[in-house]
Order: structure tokens, then sequence, then C-alpha cells
């Protein structure tokens, strides 16, 4: 019910009582509850006579109703489980889906504890200023295109994250938001298959925003940045988590339905690792050369100076 009176009070200036009443079928008593238990958690309303209710303000939050309340899509961010602080985002997903929750299920947090990035490595998050969220999907696709689902990802967040700020967002292949050289989000897939078929997939996302460039950790300084510290504004962070799943819903449409090729060029777009010299670090061993392309498959084509040419399924790539 919160997340309805919020996305009534959300779409324009004053909404009645009465009207709130009849939208959600409950009594002006219980909408009048709902508006004191929100003003609680921080928002701004005004309550005017005859007019009814104004929401002037809203907190920087990660409240579950607030994002349900803001998303405009079938069923991406429909259905969350926010909490304060966990250890990750991603295991508490994976258990929502092996419970059976369904695709476009989202996780988030306002603290993790023990962030968690590719190979074991670390994930920095400080409370309160970064978005952590991990969210469910079941695509009826190959075992082996699975890793395209982290490229789809990055243009979402790219284009959501432009929307709500002045700022030009770069992709790194596979996995990395770069804004003037830094990194700015990472992006984890993680998948649960068997040899023949594939059960879901977990999109964990982590996108720094309100960090000021003093503030980040020292593990990180050197390499991180956040909206804030690129351009001086403090989004609203479940606006944002809104926007990336509106723009996710519907690359994830596409590349379901198309193929990755539907997405390709809009990757392209923003590609900050193609066309020029890169070291990839790979399970396989280190190449350097010229990365001049994504196949169509979401591989990144890289030549060696011997004339060699690789298709690198996943790596590290030094620019
Ligand atoms: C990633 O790994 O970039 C994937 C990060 C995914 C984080 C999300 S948050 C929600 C969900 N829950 C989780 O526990 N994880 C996901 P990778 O490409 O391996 O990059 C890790 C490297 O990025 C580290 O070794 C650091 O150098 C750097 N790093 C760590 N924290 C950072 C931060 N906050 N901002 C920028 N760089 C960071």
């Amino acid at each position: 019910m919160k997340s309805l009176l919020l996305r009534l009070l959300l779409a324009g200036d004053y909404v009645s009582g009465e009207v709130i009443s009849e939208q959600l079928n409950v009594s002006r008593t219980a909408v009048w509850k709902q508006i004191k238990a929100l003003k609680e958690q921080g928002y701004t309303i005004q309550s005017t006579t005859n007019k009814g209710y104004n929401l002037l303000q809203a907190p920087d939050t990660v409240y579950a109703h607030d994002i349900e309340a803001r998303v405009q899509t079938k069923t991406f961010g429909r259905d969350v489980i926010a909490y304060d602080s966990v250890p990750s985002t991603q295991p508490m997903a994976h258990q929502a889906a092996t419970n059976g929750s369904h695709e476009g299920t989202l996780i988030v947090a306002n603290e993790q504890t023990e962030g968690r990035g590719r190979l074991g490595r670390e994930w920095v998050v400080e409370k309160e200023q970064t978005i952590s969220m991990s969210l469910i999907l079941r695509p009826t696709i190959p075992l082996t295109r699975a890793p395209q689902l982290t490229l789809v990802a990055a243009v979402a967040v790219a284009r959501a994250i432009e929307k709500v700020a002045p700022i030009d967002c770069e992709i790194k292949w596979p996995n990395d938001l770069m804004v003037n050289g830094k990194k700015l989000v990472g992006i984890l897939t993680e998948m649960a298959a068997d040899p023949d078929q594939l059960h879901y997939v977990i999109v964990g996302i982590g996108i720094n925003c309100h960090q000021g460039k003093m503030e980040f950790h020292n593990q990180v300084k050197d390499v991180a940045t956040s909206i804030y510290a690129e351009c001086g504004q403090k989004i609203n962070r479940s606006t944002l988590i809104a926007e990336v799943m509106n723009e996710f819903e519907w690359l994830y449409q596409s590349y379901v339905n198309d193929g990755f090729q539907a997405i390709k060029t809009l990757w392209e777009a923003r590609a900050l690792s193609l066309q020029q010299r890169v070291i990839a670090r790979t399970p396989k061993g280190t190449f350097s050369g010229f990365a001049y392309g994504i196949t169509d498959e979401g591989q990144l084509r890289l030549r060696e100076d011997n004339g060699q040419e690789h298709l690198i399924y996943s790596a590290d790539i030094e620019l």
C-alpha cells in the first residue's frame, strides 16, 4: 500500500485524501496513518484542507516502497527486497532465486560489509553513499550466452545514470563503467546452472553515488569515482535505481527476443576499450595487443603484434 500511495503522491502536486482512499480502496484514516508513517521516514508532505496531500521532498533512501513506487516497468523492480546492511546482496539474491522469486525481483542494501567483485576481489561500499543491488533474471538462453548480460546491464546502467546526472559514462569491457578514467560502476554476473541448462542469473550492480573525491576508502581512492565527485550532484538513489530498472527491462527484452546484436551498437557507442592497445589478463594467459572490436556474441577481439587473433570471453583489461 505504501508504494501505491507514494506512486500517487509522486504523480502530481496535490492528491486529495478522497482520491487516495478510492484508488487504494482503504479508509481515509488508513490513508492518514500511512502519510504519517511516510513523514516519520523523512518524506516532507504538505497537508492542506480541501486540497489534500502534496509531496514536497523525498529522502535519499533505498526503501523497497520508494523504488517500487518509481519504476515504470512490468516486472523489473516491481518486487524489491531491501536491507539496511548485509554482507553482500549477491547471496541474498541467490537465496531468493532458489526459493522461487520471480524474474525482476530486486535485492538492494544501504550497506554491504563484504561486497564482492569478480574472482574473489572486494567491492568497497560506504554506507548510504552507494547503490548495491542484485537483480534476478531467468532468461531462456544457452548457458554460453549468459556473460552477454553483463554487457546489456552496462548499457542500461550507463543510460540510467545519464538520465539523472550530467555525466557521460564509458564502458570498459566487460563490466566497468568509467568516467574520466576512474571506475564509477562495477557489475558482477553470476549464474546457477547445470551443464546443459541455465536456472537463473544474478546481475549485481554497484554504483558510487555520493562520495566526495577525498572520501573514498584508501583501498580504492586512486581508481574510484562517484556521481557526486564527477558533477557535484547528490542524486536520489531510489530514482536512479528505478531508472536502471526502466532501462534494463526494455534492453533485456530486446536482447532476449533479438539477441545481442540488438544491443551491440548501443554498447559500442560507449566503448572505451576498443580501437586501442590493451593488456588482457585472461584465465588462459595475458595477451597484449590491439582491441579492435567485439563479436556479435560480445567477446573482445584482440590482435597481438605477431598477428595472432584472440576472441576473449572474460578478462581484466588494462588500457
Ligand atoms: C566488479 O568486480 O567491478 C564487480 C562489482 C560488483 C558490485 C556489486 S554491488 C551489488 C552486488 N553485491 C556484491 O557483493 N557485488 C555486487 P571487479 O571487476 O573484480 O572489480 C573489483 C575491483 O574494483 C577491486 O579490486 C578494486 O580495485 C575496484 N573497486 C572496489 N570497490 C570499488 C568501488 N566502490 N569503486 C570503484 N572501484 C572499486
